[in-house]
């Protein structure tokens, strides 16, 4: 119930504002009949609301900022984000923070990419976030589904299995053909043929820190291949096999390794090449070249795991795969650490914890997870670093293994 005196203060208010509105229709300027338009209004404030056209109302900031023409010999690169309908308000979280830190000083246009139809809604909701060009691309069935050397009854046998013994996306069909995608395809889709670099975001990552400098050109400066920012330890249970399987490639093709001090290999055993320590990038952040993952040695890397059928009867993620293809076959000076890119994606996050870094972030560089327990960026740094002199790395050889000593 409303007390008697807050009705009469009620009173009061509304008293005043009615007096307010009739003195300022007498003083404040008329309509003009003849609206000037937008262009002819030359800046002058807007004292009276039918001054407004519709026009006004309609797209204004778009049509205020002229859009640049990209830089012709700008490098040829897009984001990609494969994605379904119902990942949107994920995937505009992420790109409000990509064009806010990066892009909209540089206008890379991005690729979205689905095995399903992008809805009018995706389209719309996206492409307003940027003034780069956007492209969506059904993902044909020959790049999401099953091969034919596939048996899928014992494919679903081993989805059960694993769902049964908890391991995370054990049970999931459709997170199986994501990471095949990601091992194998993307790179190949059409929408991609002519770019050179990539850069991967997913729904819902976040981006701390103003990034001023074309981080493209940075990469096809410095020949970098391969541009990472998380790395950690995989399941073994998703895994039990990738690693013999990718020795028993490595046999079939030694002339495709790279060897001795410009190796990242030891960076992915703690025992001598016996077996995986199960460190990768993490690769829902990755920039990297296309071409890498287009040449002859990654492709046939990939057709060898896909043949031996883990993506399906086990569960081996793009990442780990992407990670020991990128420790065999590219020299580590042209492997990047984006130190200064400050990313998170649940649960971790780097942050960068020098200070003329963190000065362009707002991450708190206590919750860096590089130097925690199950990061590889220790290893990463303690066993590539430039002044450790390698041993000649020997592949796998169960007679005499590799051992990693000073
Ligand atoms: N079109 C499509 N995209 C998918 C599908 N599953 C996953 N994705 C996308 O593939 C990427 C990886 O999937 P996520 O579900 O994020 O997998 P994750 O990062 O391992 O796990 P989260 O912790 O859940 O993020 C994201 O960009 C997803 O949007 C799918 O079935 N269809
Ligand atoms: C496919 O797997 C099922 C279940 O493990 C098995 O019974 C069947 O023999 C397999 N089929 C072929 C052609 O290998
Ligand atoms: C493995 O190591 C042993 C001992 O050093 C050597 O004799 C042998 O040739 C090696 N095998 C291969 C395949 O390199
Ligand atoms: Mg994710």
């Amino acid at each position: 119930m409303m007390s008697k005196r807050r009705q009469t203060l009620g009173i009061q208010i509304v008293g005043a504002l009615t007096a307010l509105m009739i003195v300022a229709y007498f003083f404040l300027p008329a309509g003009v009949s003849n609206t000037p338009s937008v262009a002819n209004r030359g800046g002058r404030p807007i004292t009276n609301l039918n001054e407004l056209s519709i026009d006004d109302f309609q797209r204004r900031p778009m049509q205020e900022q002229a859009v640049q023409a990209p830089n012709p010999n700008r490098v040829k690169a897009a984001f990609v984000i494969l994605a379904r309908n119902g990942d949107l308000t994920g995937v505009r979280y992420a790109m409000r923070q990509v064009e806010d830190r990066f892009n909209h000083k540089f206008n890379y246009p991005y690729v979205f990419l689905n095995e399903q139809d992008f809805t009018t809604e995706f389209k719309t909701l996206t492409k307003s976030l940027t003034k780069g060009d956007t492209y969506y691309g059904k993902i044909d069935p020959s790049m999401w589904g099953y091969p034919s050397y596939i048996n899928e009854t014992y494919a679903a046998e081993c989805r059960q299995d694993m769902a049964d013994r908890n391991i995370i996306y054990g049970g999931s069909e459709s997170y199986r053909h994501m990471c095949r995608f990601q091992s194998g395809f993307f790179f190949r889709h059409p929408l991609l043929d002519d770019f050179e670099y990539y850069w991967r975001v997913e729904p819902d990552v976040q981006y701390f820190c103003d990034i001023d400098y074309d981080v493209f050109q940075m990469m096809k400066d410095n020949d970098y291949k391969y541009g990472w920012t998380l790395s950690l330890t995989e399941y073994p249970e998703t895994i039990p096999t990738l690693w013999e399987t990718t020795q028993e490639f490595i046999r079939k093709h030694p002339d495709y390794i790279i060897r001795g001090a410009g190796s990242l290999l030891p960076w992915v055993t703690d025992d001598g090449f016996l077996t995986y320590n199960g460190c990768h990038f993490w690769s829902n952040f990755e920039i990297g070249s296309l071409d890498f993952l287009r040449s002859k040695r990654y492709m046939d890397y990939f057709e060898y795991l896909d043949r031996a059928g883990g993506f399906f009867y086990e569960r081996w993620g793009d990442a780990p795969v992407h990670s020991l293809a990128v420790a065999m076959f590219l020299r580590k000076e042209e492997v990047h650490f984006f130190n200064d890119i400050g990313y998170k994606h649940n649960p971790l996050m780097h942050c960068p914890t020098e200070s003329y870094l963190q000065s362009k972030c707002h991450c708190n560089a206590n919750e860096n997870f590089d130097w925690d327990g199950w990061s590889c960026a220790t290893r990463y740094r303690q066993r590539l670093d430039p002044s450790f002199v390698w041993n000649e790395f020997t592949y796998y050889n169960k007679t005499a293994p590799y051992r990693i000593s000073a």
